[in-house]
């Protein structure tokens, strides 16, 4: 397993340069969208493509799937990797930062986060880097040509929170986010782009919560479990953070067997998490 799980990250960390040099002349919505109904940028569908092709040749993966697409692909035998091959790409109109998420299950598809053996991320931004959580431990490094250069190897969320980044339009926020959210407002500095992985990456950095919450519009959410909430809460409590869903880790979210099922969003430092839980009714 571990020789695959290898395999599966060096082969996102040498696809990222390829990705990143094919967002020129890739900024336009095509026809389609995707399965949760969001149009779909042209470099959503060339990021997608080109991972399935480095991914699902691995010896040792056995399926496929994407948020880029409807069904999960059988490609041979042993883990399945989910992927977000381009997190964000609504900001590539705006030439702002974006990543791609991979997520390692040690199970069938969809898959609990319990079962996650590895989770990662890329960020396109002024520099491209990789984080990569495996056993317990965070690992950041900078791609070079695809090459991963070590430049942290235990990254550790900071204690004192600094930044937070909330999703979702605020009328839309139930009650008691919305309270939540105004104390914390008060407390630390507005940091919110539009890319997930970007503004997560922010509360790695700095210390603090990032949470795309249960709308009135929208109770289960924004963001997919499969491919965003369980990576990501896989990386935040690996960095000594918290996840949750509003009343429960990330991890622990029973799948639904619907591979693009929606999940609340909250991760950051442990006490914002639980003060988060103990606000929302
Ligand atoms: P909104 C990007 O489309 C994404 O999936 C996440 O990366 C990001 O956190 C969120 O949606 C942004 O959503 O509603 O602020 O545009």
């Amino acid at each position: 397993m571990e020789r695959t799980v290898d395999a599966v990250v060096e082969a996102v960390a040498e696809a990222a340069p390829d990705i990143r040099g094919g967002l020129i002349g890739r900024r336009s919505y095509r026809d389609s969208a995707n399965a949760s109904g969001e149009r779909q940028l042209a470099a959503d569908v060339y990021a997608d493509q080109l991972l399935e092709e480095r991914l699902g040749g691995i010896d040792g993966v056995g399926e496929y799937a994407s948020e880029e697409r409807q069904e999960i692909v059988d490609v041979g035998e042993g883990l399945s990797v989910a992927v977000d091959p381009l997190d964000g790409s609504s900001n590539l109109k705006s030439n702002n930062a974006m990543g791609t998420i991979l997520a390692v299950y040690d199970d069938d598809l969809p898959a609990a986060g319990e079962t996650l053996v590895a989770a990662a991320f890329v960020l396109y931004g002024p520099i491209t880097s990789m984080t990569v959580a495996r056993e317990g431990v965070v690992t950041e490094y900078e791609l070079v040509d695809g090459e991963m250069q070590l430049t942290e190897d235990a990254v550790e969320l900071p204690a004192d929170p600094v930044v937070y980044g909330f999703g979702g339009r605020v009328p839309d926020w139930p009650d008691d986010f919305e309270s939540y959210a105004r104390d914390v407002e008060r407390e630390l500095k507005l940091r919110y782009g539009g890319a997930m992985i970007a503004d997560v990456n922010q509360a790695l950095e700095y210390g603090g919560v990032f949470a795309y919450p249960a709308l009135e519009s929208a109770p289960n959410g924004k963001l997919r479990l499969q491919f965003e909430g369980n990576p990501i809460g896989y990386i935040v409590e690996c960095a000594g953070g918290a996840s949750s869903d509003g009343s429960q880790s990330l991890l622990e979210v029973e799948p639904t067997g619907d591979i693009h099922q929606r999940v609340p969003l909250h991760v950051g430092n442990e006490s914002l998490i639980e003060r988060l839980e103990a606000s929302l009714d």
